[in-house]
């Protein structure tokens, strides 16, 4: 086992996370880059740091809906691109212990969470539209990139550079044991040693040496031979790969889909359209099917509240967690074909049959004749019987071999597991 499996380990069992998306860009609650998109001025941006009240912000609760939907980990914006930080840096004033909320938020969401069992993950933006010296003319991911005055603006990068390495520092030594670095992101040659990325990992795990990071500060995590910045995992986003992520000799490599459950990953008091809870299943079986995990993104309110579209859907995410987590947890790609009924997860000698459409008649389960011990449904433990239909050898030469059929309880139509 390599140092990466050996860091990693948990993250493969685990399988499930939350992702979270918080900021003052709640308040305007046009998602996470308004300020530039619009284009908004930093006095404009200024009024909702004056605001910033954080009034019902309950992490404690934010981590039994994580626990409650069977997330194991979760992974919070410690700072986004705006540059807000809404834990307590040193090197800052532009941070939520100076607006009327008045706290330190990563604080209490590592205490709340790491309460309930939850591995602890931060986000932190290398991008910082708010920094002086952070590159705006030209640059596409800043809000006043097309502003003449700001192409003589002379900048020292090298002092971004230690404002952004010192303040990862703050965050992985004030807060206790941190699980994963999840940066983001790098962007034509915004990337690699531009960051100082060997510099800056090398200090992360000084400090944090279990720690996981992302592929987000750049270089080749599929290479023979990775940068040594190149992470622990590669990091879809808005995606399931068709084929999982392997690295240049096929070999699976940890990887991660993040997804929102609606369109945006902050708060959108517009945006209706959530996920419903039967999609963001297939897409963590999916995920799984092919060694991946899912991270799954809510954006709570400008009061510090997740919604109740949120919350409904991870209610039933975690009852369906608690009758089928065994088919999820420590679980991975199978080497049987997909069937095309819907996915196979594997653990051990364990082959978990998600049901997700299927035609008329039995479902069957081709190259496993002779081969199945016994088959349960796993939310009730129903027994099914094993079958090999009158058809099997009749068609097993056009079937692409022998096939068997379960039989017992009433699959369901979609989302069960044997
Ligand atoms: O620009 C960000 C975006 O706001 C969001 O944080 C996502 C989450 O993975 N990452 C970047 C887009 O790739």
């Amino acid at each position: 086992m390599n140092a990466r499996e050996a860091r990693t380990h948990w993250f493969l069992r685990d399988r499930l996370g939350m992702f979270i998306h918080w900021g003052l860009y709640s308040i305007p609650a046009r998602g996470e880059w308004v300020r530039g998109n619009e284009r908004m001025s930093k006095e404009h941006y200024m009024t909702y740091f004056d605001e910033f009240d954080a009034s019902r912000y309950d992490p404690k609760v934010w981590a039994k809906a994580a626990k409650a939907a069977g997330q194991k980990y979760a992974v919070l914006t410690t700072k986004h691109h705006d540059g807000f930080c809404l834990f307590d840096s040193k090197l800052t004033d532009f941070k939520a212990t100076n607006t009327p909320a008045g706290r330190d938020l990563v604080r209490e969401y590592v205490d709340a969470f790491r309460a309930e069992g939850i591995a602890v993950g931060l986000y932190y933006s290398v991008i910082d539209w708010d920094h002086e010296d952070y590159p705006g003319y030209g640059d596409k991911a800043h809000p006043d990139r097309d502003n003449e005055a700001a192409k003589d603006k002379p900048i020292d990068f090298d002092r971004y550079l230690t404002y952004m390495h010192g303040q990862v520092k703050e965050l992985l030594t004030n807060y206790g044991q941190i699980d994963i670095m999840w940066f983001d992101f790098s962007y034509d040659n915004m990337t690699g040693e531009k960051w100082k990325a060997t510099e800056l990992v090398r200090m992360i795990r000084s400090i944090q040496p279990n720690i996981i990071i992302d592929n987000r500060l750049g270089g080749n995590i599929r290479a023979e031979e990775p940068e040594e910045y190149a992470g622990d995992f590669f990091s879809p986003e808005q995606i399931i790969p068709p084929g999982g992520i392997v690295d240049v000799n096929g070999h699976s490599i940890p990887w991660e889909a993040c997804i929102t459950l609606n369109d945006n990953w902050g708060y959108c008091s517009e945006d209706k359209n959530y996920k419903s809870a039967k999609q963001v299943i297939r897409s963590l079986v999916e995920c799984v099917s092919k060694n991946g995990n899912l991270l799954l993104n809510v954006g709570p309110d400008a009061k510090g509240e997740m919604t109740c579209e949120s919350l409904n859907v991870l209610n039933e995410l975690g009852e369906w967690m608690r009758l089928n987590g065994d088919s999820i947890y420590g679980c991975g790609h199978s080497q049987l074909a997909k069937p095309e009924w819907g996915r196979y997860t594997q653990k051990g000698n364990k082959l978990y049959a998600h049901v997700f459409d299927r035609g008329i008649g039995p479902i069957y389960f081709q190259g496993l004749k002779g081969k199945i011990k016994k088959a349960r449904l796993l939310r009730d433990g129903t027994e099914l019987k094993i079958e090999v239909p009158w058809m099997a050898e009749e068609y097993s030469d056009i079937s692409g071999g022998a096939f068997i059929t379960l039989k017992g309880a009433e699959l369901p139509d979609e989302m069960d597991t044997v």
